[in-house]
């Protein structure tokens, strides 16, 4: 049977959008899915930018005006993957007009933004529209083998978890100032872009949520050169400087639901760690540790192996049996960075086929988002415990 259709229209190309690109482009020809997707339109703000990317990541079309994209007829979902202060407006225009949507972590760069995302997520399910979080680390196989183990109670009660995402792509302080260290476009700096997958990550594995946080966050470098682009200079090497407005890096305690204790770390300055989330689960009967960059790989401690025989084992997650590894390659060929994000689109065009809403939906971007301000909050007071409330904040 020839599969419906899914015209695809992606919002931005930079990182996020690339990879996002491959994910539409590759899901089809290794996963059978309940739609075929076409790459139908990519928009950016640059003409000419916007064009070369659709040309070079396979988009049928190029445009600059997304309030036009989001209203055209031909366009069945929306993706976005452009900088956090466009999240609320593009993803709550595109789900008042029929269309799904896919978009990147955080949620968005506030709560009440986040708010409003999920009220918009909510009356568009009501319709048959549906909404999902890009928080692709969970759809890593290992990682989603993690969250298998310990629902089914292989490690016990969860205790305690370290988690911790380290990068070390800012320590040269003459790095350039990128979006994502001005809060008004990222919202905020190491905690929110990596930070968030943390928390997620450890949320999806346990079951369980972030309920109270004491955050600490710091910005080791206030200033960097501005690009050269940026002053619009273009061609030129700019020696004018623009203030980091973010934090470089995060450093939190949670309490969750049913009693565990997480510590979280997030930064972008630990010298070495190129992209590191390592995530240590324990709990009363084993534990289990994830490591990104040793993304094929889970460490298992079973606690009732024979007393002599205890110790870590790694499992080489590529086996048929593991989430996602079937559809790809023999046994023992890992999975990349990008393999996630396929996983993330027949995910969803599967919830979208079944009529039921993808995880992790906006709900639950909105907890994240939550979770990050109540870190904010707690750093600005000295540390002090907050709980992450349920409810709107003015
Ligand atoms: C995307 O999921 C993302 O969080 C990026 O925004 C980060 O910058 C990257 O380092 C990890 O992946």
């Amino acid at each position: 049977m020839i599969a419906q259709p899914l015209r695809v229209a992606m919002i931005g190309y930079g990182f996020m959008g690339a990879a996002h690109s491959q994910a539409w482009r590759v899901a089809p020809r290794f996963f059978d899915l309940p739609f075929a997707p076409e790459m139908t339109v990519v928009v950016g703000r640059n003409a000419e930018k916007t064009r070369a990317a659709a040309e070079k990541y396979g988009w049928a079309e190029a445009a600059t005006d997304w309030r036009e994209v989001v209203a055209r007829d031909d366009i069945d979902l929306v993706d976005i993957c452009s900088p956090g202060d466009s999240h609320a407006e593009v993803a709550i225009a595109a789900l008042e007009a029929g269309k799904h949507v896919l978009c990147e972590k955080p949620l968005a760069n506030t709560v009440a933004e986040a708010e409003a995302m999920a009220d918009a997520a909510r009356a568009a399910a009501a319709r048959g529209i549906r909404a999902m979080v890009g928080f692709s680390y969970r759809r890593v196989p290992a990682l989603s083998l993690a969250r298998d183990l310990v629902r089914d109670g292989r490690i016990g009660e969860v205790r305690q978890i370290r988690a911790a995402y380290l990068q070390d792509w800012l320590v040269d302080e003459n790095g350039p100032m990128t979006w994502r260290l001005d809060k008004k476009l990222a919202g905020s700096g190491a905690l929110g872009d990596i930070g968030a997958h943390a928390v997620d990550a450890t949320q999806f594995i346990t079951g369980q949520r972030v309920e109270k946080v004491s955050g600490y966050l710091r910005t080791f470098v206030t200033e960097r050169p501005l690009l050269a682009e940026t002053v619009g200079l273009s061609g030129t090497a700019s020696s004018e400087r623009g203030t980091v407005t973010v934090d470089d890096a995060a450093w939190f305690t949670g309490q969750l639901s049913d009693g565990a204790v997480a510590s979280f770390e997030a930064t972008r300055y630990a010298t070495g760690r190129k992209n590191g989330l390592k995530l240590e689960i324990f709990g009363s009967r084993g534990a289990v540790v994830f490591d990104l960059e040793r993304m094929n790989e889970l460490e298992f401690y079973d606690g009732t192996d024979a007393a002599g025989e205890q110790g870590f084992r790694r499992i080489l997650v590529t086996e048929p049996e593991h989430p996602y590894a079937a559809a790809w390659w023999p046994t023992g060929h890992g999975l990349g960075y990008e393999h996630p994000f396929s996983h993330q689109v027949v995910d969803l065009l599967n919830d979208i086929a079944a009529g039921r809403d993808p995880e992790p939906g906006f709900d639950e971007g909105l907890h994240v988002q939550r979770v990050l301000d109540a870190v904010e909050r707690s750093a600005a007071a000295d540390s002090t415990w907050i709980t992450v409330t349920e409810e709107t904040r003015a």
